[in-house]
């Protein structure tokens, strides 16, 4: 492991990203596909020491930049969090964006960026805004009925969004006040799915009805550790556009708001790539706050070097 880690954090909506900037692990030339792969097998002590306490928190991600296969592309991204890589990661790549502008590495416009599920387009606004053209994203499967102990019968979607998700109505309401419910919640959900011919979901997404008229929805999104999201999720709004779409109830271009458990919000649209095959390319549009700029230290002698997990 290197002596020190050059990051920079933000938060896009709330949640944070950690961005490391120099003094991550040397990952070859192979496709982003393969250096997720090799981050994940033979650095994830590293991965823990950078984003787990003491260093870090559950809820935040960490984006390793490495240079494009693609050279169209400003830079490769590896996203990881507190238990392991994630594929794309819509509130991350808003501060990915954000924080190359911070370092005067990109200007307004349009700029691509490899990630390991494929390329997506990111535009920096005027006014510190970015938008993204994710993955093409779809609905695989709808009506979804599962047992859920202690919770009865569940249904829902399940659909990609750059991660899996499985998206079920929630009629209690999203609130900050009721984290614990809603992770008690969305934990035995997934583990009802994991065990029953899903394995892939890692991401629950409870759907709620927003306080406010011009939101479509409120949602409540389980990370793949125990963390919710704290911003509406990038890859999760994506995943509820795409169930939309194949529902018919939004049209292509139709502006969509999804608020997150803090209220804050991401304007999501959609066109199709496939109407046949149900495919959609999202466009989500967000906005990150730089925090931090820092140097992480990794004493030999501290026994927690490693990151508590
Ligand atoms: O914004 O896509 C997202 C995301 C995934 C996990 C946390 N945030």
């Amino acid at each position: 492991m290197n002596h020190t880690t050059q990051v920079i954090d933000s938060h896009t909506a709330g949640e944070p990203t950690r961005v490391i900037v120099a003094g991550g692990p040397e990952l070859g030339n192979g496709s982003l596909a393969e250096r997720c792969r090799l981050f994940a097998e033979k650095h994830d002590t590293y991965r823990s020491a950078v984003v787990n306490e003491p260093r870090g928190s559950d809820v935040l991600v960490g984006a390793l930049l490495t240079p494009p296969v693609n050279p169209s592309c400003a830079t490769g991204i590896i996203f990881f969090n507190n238990v392991g890589t994630l594929g794309m990661c819509g509130h991350g790549l808003i501060g990915v964006v954000t924080t190359l502008a911070y370092q005067g590495k990109i200007q307004p416009g349009r700029h691509r960026f490899e990630t390991s599920v494929g390329i997506v387009t990111a535009t920096l606004h005027d006014d510190g805004q970015v938008s993204f053209d994710n993955v093409p994203s779809y609905r695989k499967a709808t009506g979804v009925e599962i047992e859920v102990p202690g919770f009865g019968q569940v249904t829902g979607d399940v659909a990609w969004g750059g991660n899996w998700f499985y998206l079920t109505p929630e009629a209690t309401p999203i609130a900050l006040s009721r984290v614990t419910e809603l992770t008690n919640k969305a934990v035995a959900i997934r583990r009802a799915l994991n065990s029953s011919g899903y394995p892939e979901i890692d991401h629950v997404e409870l759907v709620g009805k927003s306080p406010n008229a011009s939101a479509g929805a409120r949602n409540f999104m389980l990370c793949p550790g125990l963390a919710y999201d704290r911003s509406p999720c990038g890859t999760g709004t994506s995943a509820k556009l795409a169930c939309l779409a194949a529902a018919g109830k939004l049209a292509p271009g139709e502006q969509w708001v999804q608020e997150s458990i803090l209220g804050t919000s991401f304007t999501g649209s959609y066109q199709w790539l496939d109407q046949a095959a149900g495919k959609i390319i999202p466009t989500i549009t967000g906005r990150a706050y730089i925090t931090a700029e820092a140097t992480l230290l990794f004493d030999e002698s501290d026994p927690f070097r490693d990151g508590i997990r």
